[in-house]
């Protein structure tokens, strides 16, 4: 199937290269699941790759919660990746001025040079984008920022009056790639689909399919209704990574969010 019938009006509106670049992978798999890889060694990361890289178009990485870090390894990691047709999105979260985001791209883990997409919360102003974007350009590549419009986890202060000044902000910078919505809740989800417009992406975290709270105030919903209620990409950690068979999970978790998407446009 060609990603303009698999995604519709979306892959029509999408101005950003990296869109369509998620678009086409995610079609190539017919998966629309970021796996969020959130294991704690190398060895445990490059096993996981191995099984599920198949089954996923995106890789979620915390870069800084690896306790055997070395650039060497994550330099051999990052090139897996690639071979495995992974987007890399480094889930940084940055908040804090644009000069010192442009600058925290750098440092010890070079996020910039291997990151496509990273997160960014708007909470400092806009000028956060524009850090991250210097960041890219300082090394010559290019990339997307997530911004953070709603949160899977119980209690969180991102309140609809919050979301509304996120979305319309990051809906008018091109730099923004798209919006992190909340996954465990698909009526606010629909709501913040019809506040972002078809233009940018929606990637949801907060899905699994043992619905119900997860661990330390993490809440979970439905893949196939996230995709249903406007998601583009199910972020999903636990529910493959911690399976007895991640391979076989990943599978079942792609196969949910790719009949939402193939129901969602019919
Ligand atoms: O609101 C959020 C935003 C993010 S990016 N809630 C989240 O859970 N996340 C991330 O998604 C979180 O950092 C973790 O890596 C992943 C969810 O993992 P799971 O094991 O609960 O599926």
């Amino acid at each position: 199937m060609e990603p303009s019938e698999a995604w519709g009006v979306r892959w029509e509106m999408a101005a950003s290269p990296m869109a369509k670049r998620y678009m086409k992978v995610a079609t190539a798999k017919q998966s629309l699941v970021c796996l969020a890889a959130d294991r704690h060694t190398m060895a445990g990361l490059f096993d996981l790759i191995e099984a599920v890289g198949p089954h996923v178009a995106a890789l979620k990485t915390h870069v800084d919660l690896v306790d055997d870090w070395t650039p060497e390894a994550w330099s051999r990691f990052c090139k897996v990746a690639h071979e495995a047709n992974l987007l890399i999105f480094e889930d940084r979260k940055f908040a804090d001025i644009g000069k010192i985001s442009r600058s925290q791209m750098a440092g010890i883990y070079d996020i910039r040079s291997w990151s496509d997409l990273v997160t960014a919360h708007l909470i400092s102003g806009p000028d956060i984008v524009d850090g991250l974007q210097a960041s890219w350009t300082d090394v010559g590549r290019s990339g997307g920022v997530l911004l953070l419009a709603q949160m899977s986890s119980r209690g969180n202060l991102l309140h609809p009056a919050y979301t509304a000044e996120v979305v319309g902000k990051g809906t008018a910078h091109p730099g923004v790639f798209g919006f992190i919505g909340n996954g465990s809740r698909p009526k606010e989800l629909q709501e913040l689909r019809i506040a972002v417009g078809e233009e940018k992406m929606i990637w949801t975290p907060g899905v699994n399919l043992a619905v119900g709270d997860g661990e330390m105030g993490q809440r979970y919903g439905d893949p196939t209704e996230a995709v249903l209620a406007g998601s583009d990409c199910i972020i999903v950690g636990s529910g493959i990574h911690k399976a007895s068979d991640p391979r076989a999970s990943a599978k079942a978790y792609a196969d949910a969010s790719w009949n939402g998407l193939l129901q969602r446009n019919r």
